[in-house]
C-alpha cells in the first residue's frame, strides 16, 4: 500500500516487538470491512443487530473494567516533566517505552496486526494530519473506519513524508493494572495497552487530535480544541459558525445537532453540524479563525439521547452504527436510559446479564456510546468536507455548574476570555473513570487532553488572540445546568439553547445590547427570547443571570489556586485578569 520508508521501518520494528501471526493493511474498501465484520461476529466480538430495523448496525460489549477513559493511567511522556505540566501524569520517555514494550512484547501472538492509515480532517486538506494505528482489535478497526478517513487514499496523500503520527494499540489481556495510554509529543508517537474502549484506543481521537495535536498546534501556530462546531443559518440563508468547549458528557453533541424551537424554525432558522467533539483551527487568508472537524463520525453518549432531546443524533444511529455497552433487546435492537419511557423487560444489560428495569440499576452503562458516520446526521453541514474549514464568529465555554455561572455572559476582551476559559469548572461525569458529580477545574474542557504544560497552553491562547487581532472570535460562557433548591435544572436546555445562541450571534454582529457586570457582559433579561417557553418568565432569566459575588470571589480563589499549582508558566496577563475580576467583584 505504500513505499514510505518511515512507515515500513516502523511497522517492521513493531512487528518484531509484538509478534503478530499476520499483518493486514486496511485499504478502506467496503469489501474488506464487511469481511472483518463477519469475522468479529463469528468470534463473538460483535453481535449483528436486527438488519431490518438497524441496517449495518452492530453491538459490542467491553470488559466491565474497561468502560471509560482512564486519566490516572494516561501519561504525557515529554523529555522534561515540566513540559507535561501539573495537570498531566508524566513519565520519562525512555522509561515509558521500556515499560510499554515489556507489556506489548509478544502480545499479538496468535493475532492479526491491522495497519490503519487514517487522516484527521478531509484527505489532502492543508489543515488535516495523518496517522497510522496498529491494532489487534477488529472493533478498533471498525470504529476507526467510522471515526476517521482510512485507507489507500491516505497513503497516497502522505507519499514518502515522515510527517505522520505513530500509534500502537495492544489489547493484551485488558488488565486494568497494566493499562497505559501514553503520548510522546516530541516523537509524534502514541502507545496504548490493555484497553479496548473509546478514547483509550481510537488513537486518532483524544490521543492524536487533542494531546499530540495540541502540542503540534502550539509549535505551528494553530489550535486543537475539545470543541463542537456548528452553523446557524438565518432566514436570509446566511450561516454564522461558532465553536463550543464543554467538558466530556456536558452537551457538545446535543448543542451541535440541536433543533431550534418551533418559532425559529417557522421563520427559517436552521442549525448545521460541522463537528461534535474536536475542532482544529487556524488563521485563514482573510485573517479570521477557520475551523475543521478532524473526525469523520460521532462517538456519542447514548444515555439521554432521544427523539425529544436529540432527534438528529438518534437518526444518525439508525444505520451503519456500532453500539457499545447499551441494552440489547431480544429483537436485535438496542435501548438505553432516556431513549423512551418503555424499558424492555426481557433484555440483556451492558454486561450481557438478564436485566430487570424495576431493579433500579441502569441497563446501559452511563458512558455507553454509539459510533455513527457523520454523513448519517440529517443536519450535517454542507461545509463538513470543506478543506478550508469554516470561519468562526464566537467561541463558547461552558460546564455543569449547579450554582455560580450564569446562563450566559460575554468576556470583555480576548485576554479576559482566555481567563474565562482557564477558569472553567464542571461536575465530573461518567466519561472518565472515577467519582461523578464532583466540581473540578477543567480549563477550556481540555484538562484530560493537554499534550503539554497547561500554563504554556494559556500563553498560546493569548498569542493566538494577538495574531487574530480585531478579527478574533468573541468569547462567551454558558451554563445550561443551574439548579433550583430541589436540584432540578432551571433552564430547559437542548433546542431552547438556540435562544441563548441568538443573543450570542447578535452580540457578534453588534446588534444586541448588554449589561456590564463584574464578570462580563450579560444580556438584559428581556433580550433572551422566551416566546413559547412554558414556565420560564423574565424573572426566571433574571435569576439565571444573577451573579452572586460571594460565590464568584470563591471562584476566583479556586482559579488562583489552580494558577499557583501551575506556577511560573501562567502568563502574567492571566494573573492580572484574575486580580481585575476580584477588584470588580469587591466594589
Ligand atoms: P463527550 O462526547 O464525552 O465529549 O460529550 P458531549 O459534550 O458531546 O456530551 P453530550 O452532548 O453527549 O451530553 C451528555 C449529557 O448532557 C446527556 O446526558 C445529555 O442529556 C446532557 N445534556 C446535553 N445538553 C443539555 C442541556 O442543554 N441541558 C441539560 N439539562 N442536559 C443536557
Ligand atoms: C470524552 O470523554 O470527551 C469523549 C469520549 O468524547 S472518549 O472518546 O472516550 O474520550
Ligand atoms: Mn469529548
Amino acid at each position: 500500500m505504500t513505499n514510505n520508508k518511515t512507515i515500513l521501518a516502523w511497522i517492521d520494528e513493531m512487528k518484531a516487538l509484538v509478534n503478530p501471526d499476520q499483518v493486514v493493511w486496511i485499504d478502506g474498501s467496503e469489501e474488506q470491512l464487511e469481511e472483518l465484520r463477519k469475522e468479529a461476529v463469528e468470534s463473538g466480538e460483535m453481535i449483528k443487530l436486527n438488519q431490518e430495523k438497524l441496517p449495518g448496525c452492530y453491538y459490542h460489549r467491553t470488559a466491565p473494567n474497561d468502560v471509560a477513559r482512564v486519566e490516572d493511567r494516561t501519561l504525557i511522556c515529554s523529555r522534561k516533566e515540566e513540559d507535561a505540566g501539573p495537570t498531566n501524569h508524566w513519565k520519562e520517555p525512555q522509561e515509558a517505552y521500556k515499560m510499554l514494550y515489556d507489556i506489548a512484547r509478544g502480545s499479538y501472538k496468535g493475532r492479526t496486526m491491522y495497519v490503519i492509515p487514517y487522516s484527521m480532517g478531509p484527505v489532502g486538506s492543508s489543515l488535516a494530519k495523518i496517522g497510522v494505528e496498529l491494532t489487534d482489535s477488529i472493533y478498533v478497526v471498525l470504529n476507526m473506519s467510522i471515526m476517521t478517513r482510512v485507507g489507500q487514499k491516505v497513503m497516497d496523500v502522505l507519499g514518502d513524508s515522515n510527517d505522520w503520527v505513530r500509534g500502537l494499540h495492544c489489547k493484551c489481556d485488558v488488565d486494568p493494572e497494566k493499562r497505559w495510554i501514553c503520548q510522546f509529543p516530541e516523537d509524534n508517537t502514541i502507545i496504548s495497552v490493555n484497553s479496548a474502549y473509546g478514547g483509550n484506543v481510537l488513537l486518532g481521537k483524544k490521543c492524536f487530535a487533542l494531546r499530540i495535536a495540541s502540542y503540534q498546534a502550539k509549535n505551528e501556530g494553530w489550535m486543537a480544541e475539545h470543541m463542537l462546531i456548528l452553523g446557524v443559518e438565518n432566514p436570509k440563508g446566511e450561516v454564522k459558525y461558532v465553536c463550543a468547549a464543554f467538558p466530556s458528557a456536558c452537551g457538545k453533541t446535543n448543542l451541535a445537532m440541536m433543533i431550534p424551537p418551533e418559532g425559529y424554525r417557522a421563520k427559517g432558522y436552521k442549525v448545521w453540524t460541522v463537528g461534535d467533539d474536536i475542532a482544529w483551527m487556524r488563521k485563514g487568508p482573510d485573517g479570521r479563525l477557520y475551523a475543521i472537524n478532524p473526525e469523520n463520525g460521532f462517538f456519542g453518549v447514548a444515555p439521554g439521547t432521544s427523539e425529544k432531546t436529540n432527534p438528529n443524533a438518534l437518526a444518525a444511529t439508525r444505520k451503519n452504527t456500532i453500539f457499545t455497552n447499551v441494552v440489547l433487546k431480544p429483537d436485535g435492537t438496542v435501548w438505553w436510559e432516556g431513549l423512551d419511557k418503555n424499558p424492555p423487560t426481557d433484555a440483556l444489560n451492558w454486561k450481557g446479564e438478564p436485566w430487570d428495569p424495576a431493579s433500579g440499576v441502569p441497563g446501559a452503562h452511563p458512558n455507553s456510546r454509539f459510533t455513527s458516520p457523520a454523513v448519517n446526521c440529517p443536519c450535517i453541514s454542507s461545509e463538513f468536507e470543506n478543506p478550508q474549514g469554516v470561519p468562526i464568529s464566537a467561541i463558547i465555554f461552558g460546564g455543569r455548574r449547579a450554582k455560580t455561572a450564569p446562563l450566559v455572559y460575554q468576556s470583555f476582551s480576548w485576554a479576559h476570555g482566555v481567563y474565562v476559559g482557564s477558569a472553567m469548572a464542571s461536575e465530573t461525569t461518567a466519561a472518565a473513570a472515577g467519582a461523578v458529580g464532583v466540581v473540578r477545574r477543567d480549563p477550556m474542557a481540555m484538562r484530560p487532553f493537554f499534550g503539554y504544560n497547561v500554563g504554556d497552553y494559556f500563553a498560546h491562547w493569548l498569542e493566538m488572540g494577538k495574531k487574530l487581532g480585531d478579527k478574533a472570535p468573541k468569547i462567551f460562557n454558558v451554563n445550561w445546568f443551574r439548579t433550583d433548591d430541589e436540584g432540578h435544572f432551571i433552564w430547559p436546555g437542548f433546542g431552547d439553547n438556540m435562544r441563548v445562541l441568538m443573543w450570542i450571534l447578535k452580540r457578534c454582529k453588534g446588534e444586541a445590547e448588554a449589561v456590564e457586570t463584574a464578570i462580563g457582559y450579560e444580556p438584559k433579561p428581556e433580550d433572551i427570547d422566551i416566546t413559547g417557553l412554558d414556565g420560564v418568565t423574565v424573572d426566571t432569566i433574571k435569576g439565571l443571570l444573577d451573579v452572586d459575588k460571594e460565590l464568584w470571589l470563591e471562584d476566583v480563589k479556586g482559579v488562583e489556586e489552580l494558577y499557583a499549582q501551575i506556577g511560573d508558566h501562567v502568563p502574567a496577563e492571566l494573573h492580572a485578569e484574575a486580580a481585575a475580576l476580584r477588584e470588580r467583584l469587591s466594589k
